[in-house]
This record gives structure tokens, sequence and C-alpha cells, in this order.
């Protein structure tokens, strides 16, 4: 039988992931390919899971924990994605504050079911609005270097580093951060996409066609640094549920959605702390929009507007914010009371998960090469 392609699109929280996942999955199925896409959070209700789902893809979650922490959760996935027919080609996105996934994840796929799964190169997108000034060594990051470790750990273990958002780089920047890249790690693959807008893919399709570089050494992961690199964010998912008080009201769902973290912005903005990944998501029946936040010195944008109107709504809100998860929670409860008073809408907040992430601690962790 032939072998699943397991695809790994690794990167910091907010590199473009999802966004990568989806314009991949769209090049595979034209070529007639079946794909599986798994998603995966430290916690449930997950935003990735639903846009994705929306879009039409066979959509599988890992939740409560990484890949490389619940292992055997992702094959059971990968197990339920071939339930009817198997698919050709697997996406797997793994958390974007999860490093190690090398000898965590993708050795032991190769060891104990390699003769069912077949690896692709690890790609690791590198989220410019951090990387310029994480890779450039600048003050002012807004993360602890704990947090930076975790960055620069995922740049060193991919195969190949893919440099996105070209669409919104200044002239010249693409060119830097890849010299950056390339004077860290010597010898390292650079691509430069931007998963908006499909430029570049080409060239990374291609090399995620290629077989998988073949890894030398384990590589070296102070597991304590890591732990509290990822114990700097607080983490937070819930739902806000919105109704207008008179059903014959309506209010558009793309400005409700971009007004709630814009609001949540400036209260983190204002109590000093830089996100990671700031992302919301609206619905209301089968229509959606997604509002985001990746870094303190740009405003939150809209990354997908769905033009509607609607008396009633979910938000599914995903903060990973460089802050308590208290402090987290109170200000995304603050920020719905808010935006609900402006609106003159009731709205009650559920499913609150808040909390710094556990120290990772991988299924397996296996020796790579001779060293
Ligand atoms: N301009 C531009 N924005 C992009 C591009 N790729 C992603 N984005 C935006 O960056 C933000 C984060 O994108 P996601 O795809 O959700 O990032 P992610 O890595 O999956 O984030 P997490 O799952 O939270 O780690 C969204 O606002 C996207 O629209 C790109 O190529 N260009
Ligand atoms: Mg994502």
């Amino acid at each position: 039988m032939k072998r699943l392609r397991y695809v790994m699109i690794g990167g910091f929280l907010g590199a473009g992931k999802t966004t990568t996942v989806a314009r991949l999955a769209r090049h595979y199925t034209d070529r007639g390919l079946k794909v599986g896409i798994v998603t995966n959070d430290q916690a449930f209700g997950l935003v990735d899971t639903m846009s994705l789902r929306a879009q039409g893809f066979d959509v599988g979650e890992v939740t409560g924990a990484c890949f490389c922490c619940k292992f055997n959760d992702l094959i059971g996935v990968v197990g339920e994605l071939s339930a009817e027919e198997r698919p050709d080609v697997v996406l797997a996105e793994p958390v974007g504050s999860c490093t190690d996934l090398a000898a965590t994840v993708m050795e032991p796929l190769r060891e104990l079911y390699g003769h069912e799964v077949e690896l692709a190169p690890l790609a690791v997108l590198l989220k410019p609005e951090h990387g310029a000034k994480i890779l450039g060594g600048q003050e002012g990051v807004g993360f602890s270097p704990k947090a930076a470790y975790i960055f620069l750990k995922q740049l060193e273990e991919a195969d190949v580093v893919v440099v996105n958002k070209i669409d919104k780089l200044p002239a010249g920047e693409v060119e830097r951060l890849t010299s950056l890249v390339r004077e860290r790690f010597p010898g390292k693959e650079v691509l430069a996409v931007s998963a908006r807008t499909g430029e570049g893919f080409e060239a990374l399709a291609v090399a995620l066609d290629r077989p998988e570089t073949p890894r030398l050494r384990t590589p070296d992961m102070d597991y304590d640094v890591y732990a509290e690199g990822e114990a700097e964010l607080g983490w937070l998912n819930c739902t806000v549920k919105l109704s207008t008080l008179k059903p014959e009201a309506t209010f558009e769902l793309d400005g409700l959605v971009q007004d709630y973290v814009r609001r949540l912005a400036e209260a983190c903005r204002q109590a000093g702390a830089e996100p990671a990944h700031l992302k919301v998501m609206v619905t209301a029946d089968r229509d959606s929009a997604i509002a985001n936040w990746v870094v303190s010195d740009v405003p939150p944008e809209l990354s997908l507007s769905s033009g509607v109107r609607a008396s009633a709504a979910d938000l599914t809100v995903n903060a990973r914010v460089a802050v308590a998860p208290e402090t987290l929670a109170e200000l995304v409860r603050k920020t719905a009371a808010d935006l609900a008073a402006a609106g003159g809408l009731e709205h009650t907040v559920s499913d609150l998960q808040s909390f710094r992430p556990g120290r990772p601690m991988p299924t397996h962790r296996m020796p790579i090469g001779t060293t």
C-alpha cells in the first residue's frame, strides 16, 4: 500500500501556518490528491479547525497539548482521517510555541510508523514581525530571551526555513531576513513566500515534494528554557455569545469582530503585554469572519471578511499573549462586556480556559543519527 505523506508546517504563533496549510491543501487537492489536515492546540475550541473546516477541508484536531506530548493522539487522529479513504497527504500544524519536533514527532513517526507514513521535509515559517527583531538581536522584542529561544530553535531544526508574508515586507527586508537566517544557520535552505497571495508557493511545493533531508544529530534542547519560554504566554480560549436586544436589529459580523480585537489589543497594549497571536472568529449560521493581532506595534487586521449582518453571533477567542492568564481572562471578559454595552447587545462568555502552558513532556524523544 502507498504510504501516506506527512507534511508538517511549523513556525511561531501567528507566522501564517494555517494560511499556508489551507493554500497547500488546495494545491494538493487540485492535483487530485486526497488531503487530511491535523490542527493542534493546548486547549479546545480552535479557530484554526473551524476556519479550515469552513473552507471545506477534512480536519482532525489534537487538543490539550502539543503533538509531541500527545503523539498517540496524533496517530489516532490521522487514523480517523483515514477511516473512509486514506489521505494521500496529511498536513499537520503543530502549536506555534512548540519545538523539538524532529526528535519528538518526526523520528518516532519514522521509527514506529515508517511502513505507513513517509515524511516530507520539515518546513518552518519565519514570522517576520518578531523574526526581524529576534534575528537582528534588537532590544524590545516584547518577549524574554526564553521565548526567543523557542523561536530560534524552531528555525534551527527546519529542513527549510520559509520567510512568510513577503507581500507586506518593505523592499530589501526579504533579503535581510534571508541573510540573517543564513548567517545564524549556515547552509540552511531559505525560501520566501506569501501565504496570502501564493507568491513563492511553487518553490515551497517543490521543496516539500523532496525526500526528507537526513538528519545527522539530535538537536541540543534545554527543556528548562523551553518550558519557561512557553510558560511566559498566557493562553486563553473561550466563546462569547452575542445577540441584539431586539430580534429585528442586526450588526455587521466584520465590524463586530474587528471592534472586539481592536479593543482587546488596546487593553493588552495598556497592560504592556506583547501578543504572540490573538485571533478571533465570529460565526453566525454558516458565515464567518476572522480578525488577528500578531505584534504590538502593528494594528489588528481582518483576515477573513463575511460581508454579512446578523442579529446573533458567536465569537471564538484564541489569545496567546505574554501576560498572566488571570489578567488575560479579565481583559477578555471586560472587553466582551464593553463591546456588548457599546453595541446594545446581550452577551455571555463560556468555555473559558486560561492557563500557562505546562512543561513539555514528549511521549517519545528519539535520538537522531549517531550522536
Ligand atoms: N500579509 C500577510 N499576512 C499573512 C500571510 N500569511 C498569514 N498572514 C496573516 O497572519 C496572521 C496569522 O496567520 P495564521 O495563518 O493564522 O498564523 P498561524 O501560524 O497559523 O497562527 P497560530 O495558529 O496562532 O500559531 C493572519 O492575520 C493572517 O492573515 C501573508 O503571507 N501575508
Ligand atoms: Mg494556526
